[in-house]
């Protein structure tokens, strides 16, 4: 009797993890088009994304910028319900387990500063408008769009250089309260199988704490410090640039790939509840005024706005109402710069 009982408590479940450990083998993918990939596809373009994940809404409003239809696979993360990402079925299309992952003819590219230089130069004309052909205006677009990704194994390393490496700092709040909504099941998912186990540590660590708890966990308010200080130089940097180049958009005249790099960023920034820190009350008129234009565009309504889900939005009512109930929390995350 009591040897059956062993083999259930230990035998079973780690030949479970073992089975299912090989049937989610991870590994590190480099961007861009993988023709030697083939998924299973119906359409021209397909797009492995999040509600939640600021490259997922890249890709989508830049696929709607430049009116490329395609088949839409939502993906879970565990901010929005569950680790689907490191699912059987998802390790299938993308082993890094990360979104967003653009599909064309069956063949995913990766990494989404990648995968909208690809679609822009598969949109024709309007493509060519997005990323232009001359040297210096496709320069100029390249450094901003390269600004704003998240790039790197370990974005939070990489905030003096990139405003999208900023962008996980700055994003804990919304994740600490987010988090409250998810069963902590999930989060013992990502830890048997995330390829990075450092995610799901911090989230399940996020979970526990609570937004209040986030001013009592050093390392994490160091993070969001870093990543608050350098956000604030990208920023100013980013008035400079619309002030130089004369607006309205990045590049000047013309609504570039850039331009779609930077609304997922500023749109980040107001759903953490950082809008009026870093362009409220007359603080960088530029980027405010930016703000106001990228968010008028139907692109927005249709990509970010009209897909945010619950738990999303849960969230940003949540960090919002914590700060104005406790001063110390909003003074504690906004600090003095
Ligand atoms: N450098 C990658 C970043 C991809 C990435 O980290 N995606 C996040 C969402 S923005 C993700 O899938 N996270 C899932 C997880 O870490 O569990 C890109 O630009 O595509």
């Amino acid at each position: 009797m009591s040897t059956l009982i062993i083999l259930l408590v230990l035998v079973v479940p780690t030949a479970w993890f073992l089975v299912e450990r090989s049937h989610r083998k991870t590994s590190a993918m480099a961007g861009g088009l993988h023709e030697d990939i083939t998924l299973p596809h119906t359409a021209e373009w397909e797009l492995y994304h999040n509600s939640f994940s600021l490259c997922s809404k890249k890709l989508r409003v830049c696929l709607d910028e430049l009116g490329l239809e395609y088949t839409s696979h939502p993906i879970d993360l565990i901010e929005t319900g569950s680790y689907e990402n490191v699912s059987r079925h998802f390790l299938a299309v993308n082993p890094a387990g990360v979104v967003p992952v653009l599909v064309h003819r069956g063949h995913p590219v990766y990494e989404s500063h990648d995968e909208i230089v690809y679609a822009a130069r598969h949109a024709g004309e309007r493509g060519r408008e997005l990323l232009p052909d001359e040297d210096a205006a496709r320069a100029l677009v390249e450094h901003w769009t390269d600004v704003a990704s998240i790039v790197g194994a370990d974005p939070t390393r990489g905030t003096e250089q990139r405003a999208g490496n900023c962008v996980p700092g700055l994003t804990l709040p919304i994740f600490a309260a987010m988090c409250q909504y998810i069963s902590f099941t999930h989060f013992v998912e990502g830890l048997l199988f995330h390829p990075q186990k450092k995610r799901p540590l911090i989230l399940g660590l996020l979970k526990l704490r609570g937004l209040r708890g986030l001013p009592k966990l050093p390392p994490a308010m160091e993070l969001l410090d870093r990543s608050r200080r350098n956000m604030a130089r990208h920023l100013d940097a980013l008035g400079e640039q619309l002030d130089e180049g004369g607006g309205p958009w990045i590049a000047g005249e013309r609504f570039t790939l850039a331009d779609v790099s930077w609304v997922v960023i500023l749109d980040r920034l107001v759903e953490v509840d950082w809008e009026e820190h870093f362009w409220g009350n007359g603080k960088r008129p530029q980027v405010a005024a930016y703000w106001e234009r990228l968010r008028a565009r139907p692109s927005y309504e249709r990509a970010i706005l009209h897909v945010r889900c619950a738990t999303l939005k849960n969230g940003i009512a949540d960090v919002k109402a914590a700060k104005r109930a406790d001063p110390a929390l909003k003074a504690a995350l906004e600090g003095s710069t």
